[in-house]
């Protein structure tokens, strides 16, 4: 038997991106429902992200998510670009008058999760086989199992927030998506440490061995990267080994780093991907399962945020009579996802070490672009308009 639930918008995915898409419809009195395939403390716990741009904290705030972000989270006016030896401060505010906020990816969605409880609408967690059908309709449902139960829920909307390895995504006809992607012969190696943070904001620097990230959590702990091969095996960096490899490709005479209690390390493969269009007929995309960014530019969960903030929008506007922004949506946030493409790419580029014959003229070049963004008002004012953010329609 199926038990059939009704409502206006059916999300997939209870990661940020579905869960502040909930919450901005609550807020707006529109009726939906999030369907997560883990449970929740899975959700919580995944370590990701780290910074917030300027209108994401601003658009988080505006909708009663900003409490602890401005007690805990960190303000960032810039970042620092290290390479040959020396680093250089990019000043956001200077530049383009916009900062950013260091705030983990994990703490949001603790936020998220707190919101939805207050609110008495709480994911369905542990749901499996979730399934969008008659998405060429006006009258999606979505199915999936709970307990052993079998669900049906019917809606006006199915919104695909089930990231990369989501099912949404491939409920689109094959013939009717077209997958842009890109690989990269390396990942990041990441670790969280107790351990003070060793720079009051972010340090990006080439190496010759690679690229390294000094990012943080808080005023005790570090979060840092470590460009290393794809298929990287975590056991073969002890954490000596990790440690010492930082201090070899962000060291600088007269400055060294905190070490701590390494409590987390993983390694990430990198990627490029978007998956076009974002909607088909009832079914719209939302985040990591229309596209992936490498995250040299911080640009993952920002863009989810963006393409909720739009999404939000078009439903508000749909139920007021207007459809115009629910129309334009895959076009609108596919230009916006190309855009951040291009600014995560150059980033990447720009800051890893590449192999192949070229190599070593490749790495002369990343030198002489770095030595001519750091001299240039006009080049820094580039990095800083990006990575502060496009803007998030809201
Ligand atoms: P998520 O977070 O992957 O959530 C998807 C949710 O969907 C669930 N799901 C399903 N639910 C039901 N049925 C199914 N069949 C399902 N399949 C999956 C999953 O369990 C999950 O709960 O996607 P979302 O919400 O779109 O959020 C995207 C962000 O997580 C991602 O873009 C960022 O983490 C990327 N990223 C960064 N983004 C930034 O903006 N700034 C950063 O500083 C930044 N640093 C990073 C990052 C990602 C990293 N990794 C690990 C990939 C650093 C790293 C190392
Ligand atoms: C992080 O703190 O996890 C982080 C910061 C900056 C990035 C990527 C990740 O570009």
């Amino acid at each position: 038997m199926t038990t059939t639930i009704t409502t206006r918008v059916g999300i997939i995915g209870g990661g940020p991106a579905g869960l502040l898409l909930s919450h901005l419809l609550h807020r707006s009195g529109i009726d939906n429902v999030v369907l997560e395939l883990r449970d929740l403390d899975y959700t919580v716990q995944r370590v990701r992200a780290g910074v917030l741009e300027h209108d994401a904290v601003e658009l988080l705030t505006e909708n009663g998510l900003g409490e602890r972000l401005h007690t805990d989270g960190l303000r960032h006016g810039g970042i620092y670009l290290q390479f040959a030896g020396e680093r250089h401060h990019i000043d956001f505010e200077a530049l383009v008058g916009r900062h950013v906020w260091i705030y983990g990816q994990q703490e949001v969605v603790k936020d998220l999760i707190a919101a939805h409880d207050a609110n008495g609408t709480p994911a369905r967690y542990e749901i499996t086989d979730a399934r969008p059908v008659d998405i060429d309709t006006e009258h999606p449902r979505i199915l999936f199992t709970q307990d052993g139960e079998e669900f049906e829920l019917a809606c006006d909307f199915v919104v695909g927030t089930d990231g990369f390895h989501g099912v949404s995504r491939l409920a689109i006809p094959e013939a009717d998506r077209t997958t842009y992607e890109r690989e990269y012969d390396f990942g990041w190696l990441g670790i969280l440490a107790h351990a003070k943070p060793s720079s009051d904001e972010l340090i990006y620097a080439l190496h010759e061995n690679g690229f390294a990230l000094l990012s943080m959590r808080s005023p005790e702990i570090s979060r840092l990267y470590l460009q290393v091969p794809p298929d990287e095996n975590i056991d073969d960096w002890s954490d000596e080994r990790i440690w010492d490899e930082l201090d070899v490709r962000l060291g600088m005479p007269g400055w060294s780093l905190e070490r701590g209690e390494i409590f987390d390390k993983s390694v990430t493969p990198m990627r490029s991907f978007v998956s076009a269009p974002m909607r088909h007929g009832s079914l719209f995309l939302a985040g990591d399962s229309a596209h992936i960014v490498p995250p040299t530019g911080a640009k993952g969960l920002n863009s989810a945020i963006a393409d909720v903030a739009l999404l939000r929008k078009g439903f508000v506007q749909h139920y007021a009579g207007d459809s115009s922004v629910l129309d334009s949506y895959s076009e609108t946030q596919l230009s916006r996802s190309w855009q951040t493409q291009y600014f995560s790419t150059w980033m990447t580029r720009m800051l890893h070490t590449f192999s192949g014959p070229d190599a070593t003229f490749d790495h002369q070049v990343q030198l002489g672009q770095l030595a001519q963004l750091v001299a240039s008002d006009h080049a820094k004012a580039h990095l800083a308009e990006f990575y502060t953010g496009l803007p998030i329609t809201r």
